[in-house]
């Protein structure tokens, strides 16, 4: 681990900052029955910190369904709407517990904070969780060409913060988004369990266990 002073911290958002994955799950599930396939909560695992695209082009393959590009479109159109009426009332108390916390005590602390998720709905679900005035830089994507492992969206949040990616240290609960992090220089920290983190620097079931010391701690490079 990178015994560098931290001065940036980049947050995932769903999985970390609030459980995103419940209403993706539901919202793939529906769609799936709609046309015929299997979609377990086992297959849902698999799809986190995944793009949009890229999930339904997984669901497919594990259905070995082929579909017209119209089709695909119109999947990935009806996905997102069932999503998002189910997001639709989702207000601060998802915040998962101590993530406001934790991003006060950085603050505290001098860092600044990043936002670095693959999801299109970013900014929404920040501004309904009332986390928005808390980010320098919103990293989302929308703004991004290549998914986690890629280290891209961290290099830009990174790069927005305008700091040095050896001197940020990345929150993440997916298997690819610790990759990126590696990739792109960084600490990576697991939300999450060692079983699918084991590669992450440090690996916690959640926020609440990370008392300020520790934070301290991770911001210093110990
Ligand atoms: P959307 P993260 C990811 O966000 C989710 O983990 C993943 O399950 C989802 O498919 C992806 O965002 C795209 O989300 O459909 O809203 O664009 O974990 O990188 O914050
Ligand atoms: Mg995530």
């Amino acid at each position: 681990m990178s015994r560098t002073k931290k001065l940036g911290v980049i947050f995932d958002l769903d999985g970390v900052i609030v459980d995103t994955a419940k209403y993706h799950f539901i919202a793939w599930q529906q769609l799936a029955q709609s046309q015929g396939w299997t979609f377990t909560a086992a297959d849902n695992e698999q799809l986190k910190g995944v793009s949009r695209v890229r999930s339904l082009e997984l669901i497919l393959s594990w259905n070995k369904a082929n579909i017209s590009s119209e089709l695909f479109e119109r999947l990935l159109k009806e996905k997102n709407e069932r999503y998002l009426s189910l997001i639709r009332d989702m207000d601060e108390s998802e915040q998962l517990p101590d993530v406001l916390r934790v991003i006060e005590q950085f603050k505290a602390m001098g860092c600044k904070i990043a936002l670095g998720s693959a999801s299109k709905n970013a900014r929404p679900i920040l501004n309904k969780v009332a986390l928005t005035p808390y980010f320098d830089a919103v990293v989302d994507g929308t703004n991004v060409s290549k998914a986690k492992p890629d280290p891209e969206v961290f290099l830009q949040g990174a790069e927005a913060l305008g700091i040095s990616p050896e001197a940020c240290v990345v929150f993440e609960d997916a298997a690819a988004g610790i990759e990126a992090a590696h990739a792109a220089g960084m600490m990576a920290i697991g939300i999450g369990q060692p079983t699918h983190l084991g590669h992450a620097d440090a690996v916690f079931p959640n926020f609440t266990v990370i008392d300020d010391a520790l934070l301290k701690q991770l911001i210093n490079g110990q």
